[in-house]
Protein backbone atom coordinates (compact mmCIF):
# COMPACT_ATOMS: atom_id res chain seq x y z
CA UNK A 1 0.00 0.00 0.00
CA UNK A 2 0.90 3.50 -0.89
CA UNK A 3 2.56 5.64 2.07
CA UNK A 4 -0.14 8.79 2.02
CA UNK A 5 2.16 10.60 4.53
CA UNK A 6 5.17 10.21 2.22
CA UNK A 7 2.94 11.48 -0.87
CA UNK A 8 1.79 14.44 1.04
CA UNK A 9 5.50 15.47 1.76
CA UNK A 10 6.36 15.02 -1.66
CA UNK A 11 3.96 17.32 -2.55
CA UNK A 12 4.43 19.75 -0.15
CA UNK A 13 7.82 19.95 -0.83
CA UNK A 14 7.48 19.95 -4.98
CA UNK A 15 8.65 22.84 -6.21
CA UNK A 16 8.21 24.37 -9.96
CA UNK A 17 9.79 26.71 -12.07
CA UNK A 18 8.17 29.64 -13.56
CA UNK A 19 9.50 30.90 -16.86
CA UNK A 20 9.00 35.09 -17.04
CA UNK A 21 8.36 35.11 -20.43
CA UNK A 22 4.92 33.36 -19.92
CA UNK A 23 3.07 36.50 -18.11
CA UNK A 24 4.81 38.49 -21.27
CA UNK A 25 2.36 38.86 -24.89
CA UNK A 26 3.31 36.28 -27.06
CA UNK A 27 1.87 34.76 -30.14
CA UNK A 28 2.60 33.08 -33.46
CA UNK A 29 3.69 34.19 -36.97
CA UNK A 30 0.49 35.32 -37.73
CA UNK A 31 -0.47 37.37 -34.49
CA UNK A 32 0.71 38.02 -31.28
CA UNK A 33 -2.35 39.42 -29.03
CA UNK A 34 -1.99 42.02 -26.42
CA UNK A 35 -3.28 41.90 -23.32
CA UNK A 36 -4.51 44.52 -20.49
CA UNK A 37 -2.44 44.28 -17.07
CA UNK A 38 0.80 42.73 -19.33
CA UNK A 39 3.89 43.33 -17.08
CA UNK A 40 6.47 46.12 -19.11
CA UNK A 41 9.39 44.83 -17.18
CA UNK A 42 11.21 41.67 -15.45
CA UNK A 43 9.87 43.19 -11.60
CA UNK A 44 6.17 43.13 -12.94
CA UNK A 45 6.97 39.62 -14.33
CA UNK A 46 8.57 38.42 -11.08
CA UNK A 47 5.67 40.07 -9.11
CA UNK A 48 2.92 37.89 -11.20
CA UNK A 49 5.22 34.93 -10.21
CA UNK A 50 5.21 35.73 -6.75
CA UNK A 51 1.29 35.58 -7.37
CA UNK A 52 0.77 31.81 -8.22
CA UNK A 53 3.78 30.97 -5.38
CA UNK A 54 1.14 33.17 -2.94
CA UNK A 55 -1.80 30.28 -4.18
CA UNK A 56 -0.20 27.59 -5.01
CA UNK A 57 2.50 27.31 -2.25
CA UNK A 58 4.62 24.97 -5.26
CA UNK A 59 6.74 27.90 -7.10
CA UNK A 60 10.30 28.05 -6.04
CA UNK A 61 12.07 30.17 -8.54
CA UNK A 62 11.69 32.69 -11.99
CA UNK A 63 13.45 31.66 -14.84
CA UNK A 64 14.64 34.78 -16.90
CA UNK A 65 15.20 35.20 -20.56
CA UNK A 66 18.18 37.25 -21.46
CA UNK A 67 18.15 40.14 -23.24
CA UNK A 68 14.20 40.14 -22.62
CA UNK A 69 14.78 40.15 -18.79
CA UNK A 70 18.20 42.22 -19.18
CA UNK A 71 18.18 45.07 -16.42
CA UNK A 72 20.89 47.63 -14.93
CA UNK A 73 20.73 46.17 -11.05
CA UNK A 74 20.67 42.08 -11.26
CA UNK A 75 21.47 42.51 -7.62
CA UNK A 76 18.35 44.44 -6.97
CA UNK A 77 16.26 42.34 -9.50
CA UNK A 78 16.92 38.86 -6.67
CA UNK A 79 16.22 41.21 -3.84
CA UNK A 80 13.32 41.98 -5.58
CA UNK A 81 12.56 38.42 -5.99
CA UNK A 82 13.41 37.32 -2.45
CA UNK A 83 11.39 40.30 -0.84
CA UNK A 84 8.26 38.34 -2.99
CA UNK A 85 9.25 34.75 -2.02
CA UNK A 86 10.85 33.37 -5.10
CA UNK A 87 14.39 33.10 -6.38
CA UNK A 88 16.28 33.60 -10.00
CA UNK A 89 16.03 30.19 -11.51
CA UNK A 90 17.89 29.40 -14.97
CA UNK A 91 18.75 32.22 -17.02
CA UNK A 92 18.14 31.24 -20.44
CA UNK A 93 20.66 32.57 -23.27
CA UNK A 94 19.09 34.08 -26.29
CA UNK A 95 21.25 33.38 -29.47
CA UNK A 96 17.99 33.41 -31.93
CA UNK A 97 17.31 37.00 -32.22
CA UNK A 98 20.22 38.66 -33.89
CA UNK A 99 20.47 39.34 -37.75
CA UNK A 100 24.07 38.07 -37.26
CA UNK A 101 22.22 34.18 -36.53
CA UNK A 102 20.91 34.10 -39.67
CA UNK A 103 23.26 31.50 -40.51
CA UNK A 104 24.30 29.87 -36.79
CA UNK A 105 24.89 31.49 -33.25
CA UNK A 106 28.19 28.83 -32.22
CA UNK A 107 27.74 26.84 -34.96
CA UNK A 108 27.95 29.84 -37.15
CA UNK A 109 30.69 29.15 -40.27
CA UNK A 110 31.45 32.99 -39.50
CA UNK A 111 34.07 32.89 -36.45
CA UNK A 112 33.08 36.70 -35.45
CA UNK A 113 29.92 35.58 -35.16
CA UNK A 114 30.79 32.73 -33.51
CA UNK A 115 32.79 34.57 -31.14
CA UNK A 116 29.72 36.97 -30.22
CA UNK A 117 27.47 34.55 -29.28
CA UNK A 118 29.43 32.51 -27.13
CA UNK A 119 30.32 36.16 -25.88
CA UNK A 120 26.46 36.27 -24.47
CA UNK A 121 26.42 32.60 -23.03
CA UNK A 122 29.24 33.83 -20.69
CA UNK A 123 27.45 36.88 -19.90
CA UNK A 124 24.65 34.70 -19.30
CA UNK A 125 26.90 33.10 -16.73
CA UNK A 126 27.92 36.48 -15.14
CA UNK A 127 24.25 37.01 -14.49
CA UNK A 128 23.97 33.85 -13.04
CA UNK A 129 26.87 34.94 -10.20
CA UNK A 130 24.71 38.40 -10.14
CA UNK A 131 21.14 36.65 -9.34
CA UNK A 132 22.36 33.22 -7.49
CA UNK A 133 21.18 31.27 -10.07
CA UNK A 134 22.94 27.97 -10.32
CA UNK A 135 21.35 27.06 -13.94
CA UNK A 136 22.43 27.83 -17.27
CA UNK A 137 19.48 26.99 -20.12
CA UNK A 138 21.44 26.79 -23.24
CA UNK A 139 18.59 26.11 -26.41
CA UNK A 140 20.49 26.96 -29.88
CA UNK A 141 18.03 27.59 -32.92
CA UNK A 142 21.18 26.72 -35.10
CA UNK A 143 20.81 24.53 -38.13
CA UNK A 144 20.18 24.37 -41.79
CA UNK A 145 17.21 24.83 -44.44
CA UNK A 146 18.81 23.02 -47.24
CA UNK A 147 20.81 19.66 -47.88
CA UNK A 148 24.58 20.98 -48.26
CA UNK A 149 23.43 24.61 -46.58
CA UNK A 150 26.74 23.51 -44.06
CA UNK A 151 28.86 20.33 -42.99
CA UNK A 152 26.76 18.73 -40.01
CA UNK A 153 30.37 17.58 -38.80
CA UNK A 154 31.86 20.88 -38.80
CA UNK A 155 29.33 22.74 -37.14
CA UNK A 156 29.27 20.04 -33.92
CA UNK A 157 33.10 21.02 -33.74
CA UNK A 158 31.94 24.31 -33.39
CA UNK A 159 29.16 23.88 -30.82
CA UNK A 160 31.45 21.65 -28.89
CA UNK A 161 34.00 24.61 -28.72
CA UNK A 162 31.42 26.92 -27.38
CA UNK A 163 30.32 24.26 -25.31
CA UNK A 164 33.38 23.60 -23.54
CA UNK A 165 34.50 27.51 -23.02
CA UNK A 166 30.92 27.88 -21.40
CA UNK A 167 31.56 24.37 -19.10
CA UNK A 168 34.99 25.73 -17.74
CA UNK A 169 33.20 29.29 -17.01
CA UNK A 170 30.83 27.54 -14.63
CA UNK A 171 31.36 27.94 -10.71
CA UNK A 172 30.73 25.61 -7.88
CA UNK A 173 27.49 24.77 -7.88
CA UNK A 174 26.41 25.83 -11.04
CA UNK A 175 25.42 24.02 -14.10
CA UNK A 176 24.24 23.96 -17.77
CA UNK A 177 21.05 22.63 -18.60
CA UNK A 178 21.20 21.76 -23.00
CA UNK A 179 18.24 21.90 -24.57
CA UNK A 180 17.87 20.03 -27.92
CA UNK A 181 14.44 20.59 -29.99
CA UNK A 182 13.32 18.53 -33.37
CA UNK A 183 12.96 21.33 -35.85
CA UNK A 184 12.05 25.14 -36.32
CA UNK A 185 13.60 27.90 -36.69
CA UNK A 186 15.48 25.65 -39.14
CA UNK A 187 13.67 22.77 -40.96
CA UNK A 188 16.49 20.74 -42.42
CA UNK A 189 19.00 20.02 -39.73
CA UNK A 190 18.95 21.11 -36.22
CA UNK A 191 22.32 21.42 -34.63
CA UNK A 192 20.79 19.95 -31.04
CA UNK A 193 18.06 17.96 -32.94
CA UNK A 194 17.79 15.09 -29.59
CA UNK A 195 18.09 13.63 -26.92
CA UNK A 196 21.28 11.81 -28.41
CA UNK A 197 22.80 14.70 -29.36
CA UNK A 198 22.97 16.50 -26.04
CA UNK A 199 23.85 13.68 -24.30
CA UNK A 200 26.70 13.27 -26.41
CA UNK A 201 28.12 17.02 -25.72
CA UNK A 202 26.91 16.82 -22.14
CA UNK A 203 28.22 13.28 -21.31
CA UNK A 204 32.06 14.96 -23.09
CA UNK A 205 32.34 17.49 -20.69
CA UNK A 206 31.38 16.39 -17.21
CA UNK A 207 28.99 16.45 -14.30
CA UNK A 208 27.98 20.13 -14.91
CA UNK A 209 26.66 19.98 -18.08
CA UNK A 210 22.95 18.13 -18.42
CA UNK A 211 20.47 17.54 -20.69
CA UNK A 212 16.96 19.46 -20.16
CA UNK A 213 13.79 17.73 -21.90
CA UNK A 214 11.69 20.12 -23.58
CA UNK A 215 8.23 18.73 -23.81
CA UNK A 216 7.11 19.92 -26.87
CA UNK A 217 10.33 19.17 -28.46
CA UNK A 218 10.22 16.17 -30.35
CA UNK A 219 8.82 13.97 -33.22
CA UNK A 220 5.16 13.47 -32.71
CA UNK A 221 4.54 9.77 -31.33
CA UNK A 222 7.88 9.85 -29.39
CA UNK A 223 7.61 8.38 -25.88
CA UNK A 224 9.11 11.08 -24.11
CA UNK A 225 8.81 9.07 -20.92
CA UNK A 226 11.65 6.48 -22.41
CA UNK A 227 14.21 9.06 -22.85
CA UNK A 228 13.22 10.59 -19.26
CA UNK A 229 13.98 6.92 -17.97
CA UNK A 230 17.28 6.47 -19.86
CA UNK A 231 18.85 10.44 -18.89
CA UNK A 232 17.69 9.02 -15.11
CA UNK A 233 19.79 6.62 -15.68
CA UNK A 234 22.75 7.92 -16.92
CA UNK A 235 22.37 10.90 -14.44
CA UNK A 236 22.40 13.44 -17.18
CA UNK A 237 18.49 14.52 -16.58
CA UNK A 238 18.50 18.13 -15.46
CA UNK A 239 15.83 19.39 -15.89
CA UNK A 240 11.99 19.68 -17.65
CA UNK A 241 10.95 22.50 -20.12
CA UNK A 242 7.20 21.73 -19.52
CA UNK A 243 4.41 22.56 -21.77
CA UNK A 244 1.73 20.43 -24.00
CA UNK A 245 1.36 20.36 -27.74
CA UNK A 246 -1.04 18.67 -30.44
CA UNK A 247 1.17 19.34 -33.51
CA UNK A 248 4.53 20.81 -33.01
CA UNK A 249 6.33 22.92 -30.44
CA UNK A 250 2.86 24.56 -29.63
CA UNK A 251 4.28 25.55 -25.80
CA UNK A 252 0.66 24.97 -24.30
CA UNK A 253 -0.20 24.29 -20.64
CA UNK A 254 1.68 21.02 -19.35
CA UNK A 255 -0.83 18.57 -19.16
CA UNK A 256 -3.03 20.12 -20.97
CA UNK A 257 -2.66 18.21 -24.40
CA UNK A 258 -1.69 14.89 -23.27
CA UNK A 259 -1.97 14.62 -19.37
CA UNK A 260 -1.46 10.55 -19.90
CA UNK A 261 1.75 11.39 -20.38
CA UNK A 262 2.54 14.08 -18.37
CA UNK A 263 1.83 11.22 -15.93
CA UNK A 264 3.90 8.48 -17.84
CA UNK A 265 6.64 10.94 -17.42
CA UNK A 266 6.30 11.97 -13.69
CA UNK A 267 6.17 7.89 -13.21
CA UNK A 268 9.59 7.45 -14.54
CA UNK A 269 11.02 10.12 -11.93
CA UNK A 270 9.29 8.93 -8.91
CA UNK A 271 10.42 5.41 -10.44
CA UNK A 272 14.23 6.87 -10.24
CA UNK A 273 14.23 8.19 -6.73
CA UNK A 274 13.95 11.88 -7.63
CA UNK A 275 10.76 12.76 -6.41
CA UNK A 276 11.45 11.91 -2.55
CA UNK A 277 10.02 13.05 0.35
CA UNK A 278 12.33 15.34 1.79
CA UNK A 279 13.08 13.08 4.77
CA UNK A 280 14.71 10.82 2.17
CA UNK A 281 15.99 13.43 0.11
CA UNK A 282 18.02 15.37 2.69
CA UNK A 283 19.60 11.90 3.76
CA UNK A 284 22.79 11.47 1.25
CA UNK A 285 22.16 7.33 1.77
CA UNK A 286 19.16 7.28 0.65
CA UNK A 287 18.79 10.07 -1.94
CA UNK A 288 22.65 8.85 -3.11
CA UNK A 289 20.54 5.24 -3.69
CA UNK A 290 17.67 6.44 -5.04
CA UNK A 291 19.75 9.47 -7.17
CA UNK A 292 17.78 11.99 -6.05
CA UNK A 293 21.09 14.02 -6.36
CA UNK A 294 22.01 11.93 -9.25
CA UNK A 295 24.57 14.02 -10.90
CA UNK A 296 25.99 14.81 -7.82
CA UNK A 297 25.55 19.04 -8.01
CA UNK A 298 22.69 19.04 -5.05
CA UNK A 299 20.87 20.37 -7.64
CA UNK A 300 18.82 16.63 -8.61
CA UNK A 301 16.28 17.54 -11.55
CA UNK A 302 14.70 21.26 -12.23
CA UNK A 303 11.17 21.36 -13.26
CA UNK A 304 10.06 24.27 -15.47
CA UNK A 305 7.41 25.32 -17.30
CA UNK A 306 8.18 27.08 -20.99
CA UNK A 307 4.66 28.04 -21.95
CA UNK A 308 3.15 30.97 -24.31
CA UNK A 309 -0.40 31.80 -23.25
CA UNK A 310 -1.27 33.51 -26.30
CA UNK A 311 -5.39 33.69 -25.51
CA UNK A 312 -5.51 32.65 -22.27
CA UNK A 313 -4.66 34.98 -19.46
CA UNK A 314 -1.70 34.44 -18.65
CA UNK A 315 -1.83 33.97 -14.53
CA UNK A 316 -4.64 31.92 -14.23
CA UNK A 317 -2.66 30.21 -17.14
CA UNK A 318 -0.02 29.54 -15.04
CA UNK A 319 -1.61 28.65 -11.64
CA UNK A 320 -3.64 25.86 -13.73
CA UNK A 321 -0.53 24.41 -15.22
CA UNK A 322 1.24 24.14 -11.39
CA UNK A 323 -1.63 22.26 -10.90
CA UNK A 324 -1.68 20.06 -13.42
CA UNK A 325 1.49 18.75 -12.49
CA UNK A 326 0.88 18.75 -9.19
CA UNK A 327 -2.31 15.94 -10.00
CA UNK A 328 0.25 14.24 -11.93
CA UNK A 329 2.95 13.97 -9.71
CA UNK A 330 0.51 12.89 -7.34
CA UNK A 331 -1.27 9.92 -9.39
CA UNK A 332 2.29 8.85 -10.15
CA UNK A 333 3.36 9.27 -6.29
CA UNK A 334 0.12 7.05 -5.93
CA UNK A 335 1.11 4.13 -7.72
CA UNK A 336 1.40 1.01 -5.64
CA UNK A 337 5.09 0.05 -6.67
CA UNK A 338 5.33 -3.11 -4.36
CA UNK A 339 2.03 -4.57 -6.51
CA UNK A 340 3.75 -3.01 -9.91
CA UNK A 341 6.87 -5.21 -8.98
CA UNK A 342 5.24 -8.07 -8.36
CA UNK A 343 2.90 -7.94 -11.75
CA UNK A 344 6.00 -6.83 -13.77
CA UNK A 345 8.45 -9.62 -12.12
CA UNK A 346 5.10 -12.68 -12.60
CA UNK A 347 4.51 -11.34 -16.46
CA UNK A 348 1.19 -9.88 -15.56
CA UNK A 349 1.01 -7.39 -18.40
CA UNK A 350 -2.40 -6.80 -17.77
CA UNK A 351 -2.14 -6.46 -14.09
CA UNK A 352 1.28 -4.03 -14.19
CA UNK A 353 -0.84 -1.98 -16.41
CA UNK A 354 -4.28 -2.05 -14.14
CA UNK A 355 -1.64 -1.11 -11.13
CA UNK A 356 -0.19 2.21 -12.98
CA UNK A 357 -3.97 2.84 -14.68
CA UNK A 358 -5.50 2.67 -10.75
CA UNK A 359 -3.36 5.67 -10.00
CA UNK A 360 -4.15 7.07 -12.97
CA UNK A 361 -7.64 6.87 -12.63
CA UNK A 362 -7.42 8.22 -8.81
CA UNK A 363 -9.37 12.08 -8.36
CA UNK A 364 -6.49 13.19 -6.48
CA UNK A 365 -7.74 16.95 -6.64
CA UNK A 366 -9.36 16.65 -2.64
CA UNK A 367 -5.65 15.78 -1.41
CA UNK A 368 -4.36 18.58 -3.44
CA UNK A 369 -7.05 20.74 -1.84
CA UNK A 370 -6.53 19.42 1.41
CA UNK A 371 -2.35 20.03 0.99
CA UNK A 372 -3.43 23.45 0.14
CA UNK A 373 -5.49 24.05 2.75
CA UNK A 374 -2.92 22.22 5.63
CA UNK A 375 -0.34 25.09 4.28
CA UNK A 376 -2.83 27.87 4.87
CA UNK A 377 -4.31 28.43 1.36
CA UNK A 378 -7.33 28.73 -0.39
CA UNK A 379 -7.97 24.84 -1.66
CA UNK A 380 -8.44 26.17 -5.01
CA UNK A 381 -5.91 28.58 -6.05
CA UNK A 382 -8.52 29.96 -9.41
CA UNK A 383 -11.28 30.74 -7.47
CA UNK A 384 -8.63 32.22 -4.95
CA UNK A 385 -7.18 34.71 -7.62
CA UNK A 386 -10.27 35.41 -9.27
CA UNK A 387 -11.56 36.84 -5.85
CA UNK A 388 -8.33 38.81 -5.09
CA UNK A 389 -8.70 42.06 -7.47
CA UNK A 390 -4.87 41.40 -8.68
CA UNK A 391 -6.01 41.18 -12.43
CA UNK A 392 -8.60 44.07 -12.00
CA UNK A 393 -5.47 46.32 -10.28
CA UNK A 394 -2.77 45.35 -12.30
CA UNK A 395 -4.72 46.36 -15.57
CA UNK A 396 -5.46 49.33 -14.08
CA UNK A 397 -1.86 50.15 -12.73
CA UNK A 398 -0.20 48.57 -16.28
CA UNK A 399 -1.11 51.53 -18.27
CA UNK A 400 1.83 53.39 -20.19
CA UNK A 401 4.92 51.93 -20.95
CA UNK A 402 5.90 48.40 -23.61
CA UNK A 403 4.05 45.38 -22.68
CA UNK A 404 7.00 42.82 -22.41
CA UNK A 405 7.00 40.17 -25.19
CA UNK A 406 9.38 38.29 -27.16
CA UNK A 407 10.89 41.52 -28.48
CA UNK A 408 11.01 39.34 -32.10
C1 LIG B 1 12.68 27.04 -27.73
C2 LIG B 1 12.36 27.14 -26.25
C3 LIG B 1 13.55 27.47 -25.38
C4 LIG B 1 13.35 28.89 -24.97
C5 LIG B 1 12.22 29.38 -25.78
C6 LIG B 1 11.40 30.38 -25.06
O1 LIG B 1 11.58 26.56 -28.43
O2 LIG B 1 11.72 25.99 -25.85
O3 LIG B 1 13.50 26.77 -24.19
O4 LIG B 1 14.43 29.66 -25.03
O5 LIG B 1 11.47 28.23 -26.09
MN1 LIG C 1 12.08 25.14 -23.93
Amino acid sequence: MTDLAAVRAVLAAQRIELPSWAFGNSGTRFKVFAQQGVPRDPFEKIADAAQVQALTGAVSKVSLHIPWDRVEDYGRLAAHAAELGVGIGAINANVFQDDDYLLGSVTNPDPRVRRRATDHLLECVDIMDATGSAELKLWFSDGTNYPGQDDVRARQDRLAQALAEVYARLGDGQRFLLEYKLFEPAFYTMDVPDWGTAFAHCAALGPKAMVVVDTGHHAPGTNIEFIVALLLRAGKLGGFDFNSRFYADDDLMVGAADPFQLFRILHECVGAGVLLPPSAATDPLAAGQAGADHDGSGLGVSYLLDQCHNIEPKIPGQLRSVMNVQEATAKALLVDRSALQVAQRSGDVLGANAVLMDAYNTDVRPLLVELREAGGRDGDPMAAYARSGYAQRIAAERVGGAQAGWGA
